[in-house]
Parts: C-alpha cells; sequence; structure tokens
C-alpha cells in the first residue's frame, strides 16, 4: 500500500515519510475521586480534560477504569443496595450525557470505565467492571468486561483496606473484542489485566494496534507489602511489554493519588508498538498528556520479529489452555 516502503520497509525509511494512519491520542488521567464526589462534578472534570485534548489536537481521549466513582471495592459492604449506588444502569444517563454531548460538540472520540449493572435475556442481574469505546457521534465502538478480577471475596479485616473486586463484579463474557475503528483496529482491557500476557496476546492475535486500558492500583499491595516499592515499575513492565510483543500501541491511564487515605500510582502513558514510553504524566492529579500515534508503525514489529505466521509455535503452547 505504501509504494515509498517497497515490499519489505525498514525501520529507517519510515523517517521523514507522511505518516498516513496517524491519530492523536490524549490519555487523561483523573486524580482521587472522594466518596462524597458526585458523578455531575466528575464529569465535570472530565469534560474539561477533553478541551484540553481537543486543544492539542486530539482525536481520541482516554479515561481510567471505574472513572465516574471512587474506586469502591475498598470498602466491604453488606448491603448491597449501598453497592449498587455504585453501578450505572444505563448509559449514557443524565449524569454522563454531558460527556456524550462534550464530545460531540469537541468531534472526540472517548473511552472511560464504570461499573455497569445490567439485566440479561433471562431477567438476571448482571454485575460487570467495564470499559467502552465512544465515537464523537455518541455511537457505541467496542464494549469490554474485565476478565481478570483481582482481589478477593471476603471481608479480610487484617487488610488496611479491601480490594473486592471478586465479590461485587463478575466475569467479563465478551471475551477480547476488538474493533476496526477511529482508523486502526482497537482493542481494550482493564487494569489487572495488563499484567497477564494472554490478554495482549488475545489481542495481538486479532491484529490490534491500539490497546486502550485504565487502571486503580493501590501503592501498597497488602499479601506482599515488599512489592510496594516496585509497583510504577510492574505498571510499565507490563504495558511495555505486552505493546512490544504484540507491536501494538498502548494507552494507560490512571486513577492516581490518595484517595480516601489509600495511595494510588499515576504513570499513566502512551507506548509504541516498539515498546518505548512516548508521554508520560508527571501528577498524580488530573492531567492529560498527547501523543500522535501512528498505527502503521505497528507493521515494524507485527511484520518482523513478532510476525506471528512465521515465528509462533502455537502446537508447542498446549499448556496454556489446557486447565
Ligand atoms: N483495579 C485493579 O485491577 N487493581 C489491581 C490491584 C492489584 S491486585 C489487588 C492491579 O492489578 O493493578
Amino acid at each position: 500500500m505504501h509504494d515509498w516502503l517497497g515490499s519489505r520497509p525498514q525501520f529507517d525509511d519510515l523517517k521523514g515519510k507522511p505518516m498516513s494512519r496517524s491519530l492523536v491520542i490524549a490519555a487523561a488521567q483523573l486524580g482521587p475521586i472522594a466518596r462524597a464526589e458526585s458523578r455531575a462534578s466528575v464529569v465535570t472534570r472530565m469534560i474539561a480534560m477533553m478541551e484540553t485534548a481537543k486543544a492539542r489536537g486530539a482525536g481520541l481521549i482516554v479515561y481510567p477504569e471505574l472513572a465516574l466513582t471512587t474506586f469502591f471495592p475498598r470498602w466491604f459492604m453488606e448491603d448491597q443496595d449501598e453497592v449498587d449506588t455504585f453501578f450505572e444502569t444505563e448509559m449514557p444517563s443524565a449524569d454522563t450525557r454531558p460527556l456524550y454531548e462534550a464530545a460531540g460538540r469537541l468531534g472526540l472520540a472517548f473511552s472511560f470505565g464504570y461499573a455497569e449493572k445490567t439485566t440479561d435475556e433471562a431477567g438476571k442481574t448482571r454485575r460487570f467492571n467495564t470499559s467502552v469505546l465512544v465515537g464523537a457521534d455518541g455511537e457505541l465502538l467496542l464494549k469490554y468486561r474485565k476478565i481478570h478480577l483481582p482481589g478477593h471475596r471476603e471481608n479480610e479485616t487484617w487488610r488496611p483496606f479491601q480490594h473486592l473486586e471478586k465479590r461485587y463484579f463478575e466475569l467479563g463474557d465478551l471475551g477480547f473484542p476488538v474493533a476496526e475503528a477511529l482508523g486502526g483496529r482497537l482493542g481494550m482491557c482493564i487494569c489487572n489485566d495488563r499484567r497477564w500476557p494472554e490478554t495482549f496476546r488475545m489481542l495481538g492475535l486479532q491484529k490490534a494496534e491500539l490497546v486502550l486500558l485504565g487502571y486503580n492500583t493501590p501503592v501498597h499491595y497488602p499479601p506482599a507489602p515488599g512489592h510496594d516499592h516496585l509497583q510504577d515499575f510492574h505498571n510499565h513492565l507490563s504495558m511495555q511489554a505486552g505493546a512490544y510483543q504484540n507491536g501494538t500501541w498502548v494507552v494507560g491511564v490512571a486513577k492516581a493519588g490518595c484517595e480516601e487515605g489509600c495511595d494510588l500510582i499515576g504513570g499513566s502513558c502512551i507506548i509504541a508498538p516498539t515498546g518505548e514510553i512516548v508521554a508520560k504524566c508527571s501528577t498524580l492529579g488530573d492531567e492529560v498528556i498527547t501523543a500522535e500515534c501512528d498505527f502503521d508503525r505497528c507493521r515494524e514489529i507485527q511484520d518482523n520479529i513478532f510476525n506471528f505466521a512465521q515465528h509462533r509455535q502455537p502446537a508447542q503452547y498446549r499448556l496454556l489452555t489446557e486447565d
């Protein structure tokens, strides 16, 4: 498709050439959200970041996991009605519609996470940790429900705070979908998913060119507190490896800072298919970073060192799918 590249492009050939499938992407890190902060207030913060992103030429803005509320799995709640106050039963809702309207006005696609409460065909109530990608026109382009739910189910009182995702959410039932959108091939995952190479490989096998992900990661990990100083390292290690080993852009976006007494890491960043971080947040508050992402750069990796068709040996990987 690119005459000037020849049939087997060398990396240097890309320098100085016009970029053909580029998208300016904004990562919109959110600072802490208090338990008492309303969704309307959070949406106002998100819209302010949309304006910043647009001023920097972005076509897509990416927000964190569970972006509309505080990270509620840190608390044990027996009363399901109380738990449900953190869930969305419709999207958009009266509270979130201004976000959709702002995106329409600015011509910006957007992605964010939220706690989704829904009813299936059999009338059963389902609760998921969900992310959506929405076009500027409000069209739902992609939906993902978190598969690797970390933490525990019961109240573990020895912990300084809980991590009850296994209690409040069920396993995502949509697999790891990808969509052709915004000029590229896009997939999503959510927070703990990024630590699992299988997540990125599932998306890589579908030729994803961009993976969007949000996270809420406490600095303190109660089962292994000796690893607390490694949280930022493990965050970037996982995402950079996922990007490189699958030749895909990765946009990782934190909810950061001291939220209800619990410190969350920041480090939101945009990672090139080579695994290099090309933009990174430097605060623990609301902060927008942007990078121009050329989807064609995925070829540098996907057609060469990680050309799956040429070099993968799936017959040798059977253990991966055996229970
Ligand atoms: N939100 C989320 O998945 N957080 C986890 C915390 C560590 S496991 C308790 C993460 O993987 O970052």
